[in-house]
């Protein structure tokens, strides 16, 4: 039996997800280990110390522990809706700010109890900036950068729907349609369900 390429994961992981997308639309078979944040295998930390998720080892031995380098990863394996095919420093800038500072408003807007100097409000506001930026690219084509998906596409919609999840009926109500309707497609799409199954926590 072929030795698969193992991928540690924690299923709500905006990161992992991506991952977990970028290697399923690839068609690469990787065996998935479910962790707990809370009780990290021993053997995911030894290939990679700063443990965070995702991580993927490949047959080779080579570790790639960051989930933009696993998605980019995947891609250069195969590509047949051509996600690379839009301008790599676009993808790339788009992408930096969505891990940056839109990552921060989110988690300040999720914990505003940590982020005290502000109200989540405030937070959820610093937040609309990325959101404002999404909705004018969608204005122009209906994904981010061209008029097919990219990498930044599915780099990015795992943490707009964070955003959007924390209060729905707000969302709703906010003047970004095309954002809406992006981020429904992408959320009720064959390719995210199928890599939001449940599985069992994995025992070393
Ligand atoms: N830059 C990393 C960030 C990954 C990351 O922060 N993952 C979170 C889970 S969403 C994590 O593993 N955090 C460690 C922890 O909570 O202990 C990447 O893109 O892979």
């Amino acid at each position: 039996m072929a030795v698969l390429p193992i991928l540690y994961s924690y299923r709500r992981c905006p990161y992992a997800m991506r991952a977990r997308m970028a290697l399923k639309y690839a068609n690469i078979a990787v065996e998935i280990r479910e962790i707990s944040l809370r009780e990290k295998p021993k053997h995911m930390l030894q290939l990679s110390p700063k443990a965070t998720v995702p991580v993927l080892l490949l047959p080779s031995g080579q570790v790639i522990d960051e989930s933009f380098d696993v998605m980019r990863w995947a891609l250069q394996q195969s590509d047949v809706e051509g996600w690379l095919k839009a301008d790599a420093a676009l993808i790339q800038e788009l992408i930096a700010e969505n891990d940056g500072s839109f990552k921060c408003a989110l988690d300040a807007y999720k914990y505003p109890e940590r982020y005290p100097e502000k109200t989540q409000t405030q937070h959820r506001t610093n937040g609309e900036v990325f959101l404002q930026k999404l909705e004018a690219l969608l204005q122009q084509n209906d994904y981010l950068l061209t008029t097919t998906p990219s990498l930044a596409d599915i780099a990015i919609f795992p943490f707009v729907r964070q955003f959007a999840a924390m209060d729905v009926a707000w969302f709703e109500t906010t003047p970004y349609p095309k954002l809406r309707n992006w981020l429904k497609n992408w959320v009720e799409g064959e390719l995210f369900n199928s890599v939001m199954e449940k599985r069992p926590t994995y025992v070393e």
